[in-house]
Order: C-alpha cells, then sequence, then structure tokens
C-alpha cells in the first residue's frame, strides 16, 4: 500500500442534504460530511479526494480514477445502490477496497431500499448511524487497508 489517499463517493441527491428530510437524513450538509471524512482521514496519515454527482458516469469516472492514487473508496451510492449494475461492476473492477454507508437505516425503510448493488463488493458497511456513520465507515476502512483488521 503506497498511495495515503481515500476516494470519497456520495451519489444522486446527497447534494440535498441538509435542506430537506431531516427526520430521515438529519441536518448535517454535504459540506460538513467532507469536513469530517477529511478529518478522521488526516488523523491517519490520510487525504481525500470528494466527488459528488447526480450523474452515473460521473461517479464511474472518479472509480476508475481512484485505482491510480487511490488505497480505498467510502461510497454512498444513493439511490443507485438499489439499481445500479453498472455502478457495482466500477467497484469490483478497480480492485480498492470498498465501504458502503448509509445515513438511513435501509433495512427498516421501504422493501425497494432493502437490496444493494453494491454490498457484495464492499468489504465496510456502515447503515443507519447517520452521518457520523461517515467516520466509522473511514476508521474500518482505514483498519482494513493497513493491516490494522482483524480476521
Ligand atoms: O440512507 C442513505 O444514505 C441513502 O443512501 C440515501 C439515498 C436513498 O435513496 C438510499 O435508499 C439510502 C437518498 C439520498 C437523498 O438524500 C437526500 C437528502 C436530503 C433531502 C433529499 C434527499
Amino acid at each position: 500500500m503506497t498511495e495515503r489517499r481515500l476516494l470519497l463517493v456520495n451519489g444522486p441527491n446527497l447534494n440535498l442534504l441538509g435542506t430537506r428530510e431531516p427526520e430521515i437524513y438529519g441536518s448535517q450538509t454535504l459540506d460538513d460530511v467532507e469536513r469530517i471524512v477529511v478529518d478522521v482521514s488526516a488523523a491517519r496519515g490520510f487525504e481525500v479526494r470528494a466527488v459528488q454527482s447526480n450523474h452515473e458516469g460521473v461517479l464511474l469516472d472518479a472509480i476508475h480514477d481512484a485505482r491510480l492514487d487511490c488505497a480505498g473508496i467510502v461510497i454512498n451510492p444513493g439511490g443507485l445502490t438499489h439499481t445500479s449494475v453498472v455502478l457495482r461492476d466500477a467497484l469490483a473492477g478497480v480492485d480498492l477496497p470498498v465501504a458502503e454507508v448509509h445515513i438511513s437505516d435501509v433495512s427498516q425503510r421501504e422493501s425497494f431500499r432493502h437490496h444493494s448493488y453494491v454490498a457484495d463488493v464492499a468489504v465496510v458497511h456502515v447503515v443507519g448511524e447517520g452521518v457520523a456513520g461517515y467516520a466509522t465507515a473511514v476508521r474500518l476502512l482505514l483498519d482494513v487497508i493497513t493491516g490494522r483488521a482483524e480476521g
């Protein structure tokens, strides 16, 4: 492991965090999410490249580029979680460790949110911890990357 950089990916509509549906997603914004991830990563000596897009192809390109200079990917794919084979294929294709994060507890919501195309290409899963779940995801992913994880 040479690169000390993570890619943070937030999918469609997550730019709206903090503006609507606070009862589901809380009141923190995407800027807050990115700050949390940068701070937790910096404490372990890693930097972060953050991307949010409402366009699937932009996300795919960012994931493909990560194989050149990142050690892992933290991703909340938003609604693409439940629909996108191509996003799953991109994550599988770059062969980097992936942490999947969901702010809400998708298992307790509508049945169409129960299946994730990303889940079995991710080594870390954090669900329903709110925005704080991104910090958990970074810590667990860095444990995997730096060889600190058990098992
Ligand atoms: O809980 C999560 O993090 C989700 O990935 C969020 C997605 C949803 O489709 C997934 O099922 C679960 C939706 C992101 C949209 O975020 C908004 C935030 C505020 C206002 C409107 C949308």
